[in-house]
């Protein structure tokens, strides 16, 4: 096991690296970093740049202080209050009928992009707040991978949820297969940046710093695979016809997930059998099936329009909203009942314009909210 004595290394014995005068301020990196030594004395550490060598800067903190989160491009930076995460995150939501509900599909450490998208529909202002009020936010998962500032996204949904819950509002955060696949070791896809990391903090692995002593790490192990908000079941990849026909229940998914990311091999059977079969290419992290035929690729057939009947009256739910499959626009499926909301988040090559567009659901219509501050209806006509 590495863990508990790395950890212990990683968070004890890191030497602080002390700047020689010098006339530039260290600019962020990456970090914080923030977990506690068997003793839980808890250290925030972060990684900073000085006349090209990369430093680390660690500081002893408590639950209930406050740490800054460097500030990336144009985007400031903000101060988060710690807080343990305990609380799992529920099967189903209410959603008052009054309430507008923002869905965010992957956003791929493209922080620019995506704070640009929220600071535009007002779910946030520019100094990176809460602002939607009693409004509702989804981060569909995949908030790891492919870009540079996942660990900036993450604080920011991790301050997001408590300055929403103080307003009356709700912000979530499901599970991709990139989070699943970070949690669990697998480095392919982060961005080369991240694998300097856990040698700078004399870790022996990216994992180990979203390990179950990290704080964010904890927090992500409470989050669940599949929400049932309102009416809408909200998840990563989609819900496949093979779920309804094993009964899984959304309880069975978020507990089975949770528990294969804390200990994977430490499974009961069946559960180890139930972990196999989300983690693949019909569980709800992965599943493709409602874009395309995957037979050819070893994946499951497409889904016809009585196996999302079946689902839906499986989960009692009205629509299926989902990320993980890109998609050029927001794009309603089976007459309305799934809706595809992955458009990858990049930037126009000629103009540099943020391209992103979330799903907000107001009064039970669905509207393509996009990343210049637009708003146009599901069925075509601009508002
Ligand atoms: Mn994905």
């Amino acid at each position: 096991m590495i863990g508990a004595a790395n950890m212990t290394r990683m968070f004890c014995t890191l030497a602080l690296v002390w700047s020689i005068a010098s006339a530039a301020a260290p600019a962020a990196w990456d970090g914080p970093y923030v977990g506690h030594d068997p003793a839980n004395q808890w250290t925030a550490l972060w990684i900073e740049s000085e006349s090209g060598s990369l430093d680390v800067r660690r500081q002893k903190v408590s639950l209930g202080d406050e740490i800054d989160v460097p500030s990336v491009g144009s985007r400031p930076s903000f101060k988060v209050r710690l807080r343990d995460s305990t609380e799992l995150a529920p099967d189903i939501v209410e959603l008052p009928p009054s309430s507008d509900l923002f869905v965010v599909a992957d956003t791929h450490g493209e922080y620019e992009i995506a704070t640009e998208l929220l600071i535009r529909h007002r779910i946030i202002d520019d100094e990176l707040a809460w602002s939607f009020g009693k409004g509702h936010v989804v981060f569909l998962g995949d908030v790891f991978d492919r870009g540079q500032h996942q660990t900036e996204l993450l604080w920011l949904i991790y301050k997001l949820e408590a300055e929403a819950h103080q307003a009356g509002g709700r912000v979530d955060l499901i599970l991709g297969n990139h989070e699943s696949m970070v949690l669990l070791g697998d480095e392919r896809y982060l961005h080369p940046k991240y694998l300097r990391s856990p040698r700078l903090l004399n870790a022996p692995g990216y994992k180990t710093l979203w390990g179950t002593n990290t704080l964010l790490g904890r927090w992500l192990r409470t989050k669940a695979a599949v929400m049932k908000i309102g009416d809408y079941l909200c998840l990563h990849g989609g819900l496949s016809p093979e779920i309804v026909d094993r009964k899984l229940t959304l309880q069975t998914l978020n507990t089975t997930v949770r528990d294969g990311l804390k200990a994977r091999h430490a499974l009961p059977q069946a559960e180890a059998h139930n972990f196999t079969f989300i983690m693949g290419p019909n569980g709800p992290l992965w599943y493709r099936g409602y874009f395309a035929d995957m037979r050819q690729q070893g994946g499951p057939a497409q889904a016809t329009s009585e196996d999302i009947q079946k689902i839906r009256t499986h989960f009692d739910a009205r629509a299926i909203l989902v990320g993980h499959t890109r998609v050029p626009t927001i794009t309603a499926l089976y007459g309305d009942k799934v809706v595809a909301v992955q458009v990858y988040p990049h930037r126009e090559e000629a103009s540099g314009e943020a391209i992103m567009e979330a799903l907000l659901i107001k009064s039970g219509k669905f509207f393509r909210a996009k990343a210049n501050g637009s708003l146009e209806p599901l069925d075509g006509k601009a508002e």
